[in-house]
């Protein structure tokens, strides 16, 4: 089923110079870059981008992150690039994240870790929206 995901490339992936190595790994595993940019996040951006949580103790923290520097926002297009997209990525928390995916391979943290990876074609939907309009 071929189907789009969003991934963004977190300031901290940015600032460790290994962009061109998560564009790379998504680029061998098969999936079409459809788009590609870099931006920084403000803090409305930020805000939008993260509503969902909201309520969560790190949110403060989260939108503090996104909008410390300049990210890497690519749209994918592949076969079930969705739930692909997000077992290459690895678990939320970098440290306990499978060697072989990204965060596993790349990171030791939660809120830096890297990269994010849209969950569902609502939140795809959603995050396109607030970085490509
Ligand atoms: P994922 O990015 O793996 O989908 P979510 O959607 O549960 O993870 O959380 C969104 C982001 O919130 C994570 N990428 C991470 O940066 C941050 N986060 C999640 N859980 C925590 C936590 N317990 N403490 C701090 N930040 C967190």
């Amino acid at each position: 089923m071929t189907e789009q995901s969003l991934f963004i490339v977190k300031p901290d992936g940015v600032e460790r110079k290994i962009v061109g190595q998560i564009i790379s790994r998504f680029e061998n595993k098969g999936f079409r870059i459809v788009k590609l940019k870099m931006l920084t996040f403000t803090k409305e951006m930020a805000e939008e981008f993260y509503s969902i949580h909201k309520s969560k103790p790190f949110f403060g923290e989260l939108v503090s992150f996104i909008i410390s520097g300049r990210v890497v926002v690519a749209v994918i297009e592949g076969n079930n690039a969705i739930a692909t997209t997000r077992l290459m990525v690895g678990s939320t928390k970098s440290f306990e994240a499978q060697p072989g995916s990204i965060r596993g391979d790349f990171g030791l943290g939660i809120t830096d870790n890297i990269i994010h990876a849209s969950d569902s074609k609502e939140s795809f939907e959603k995050e396109v929206s607030v970085v490509f309009k």
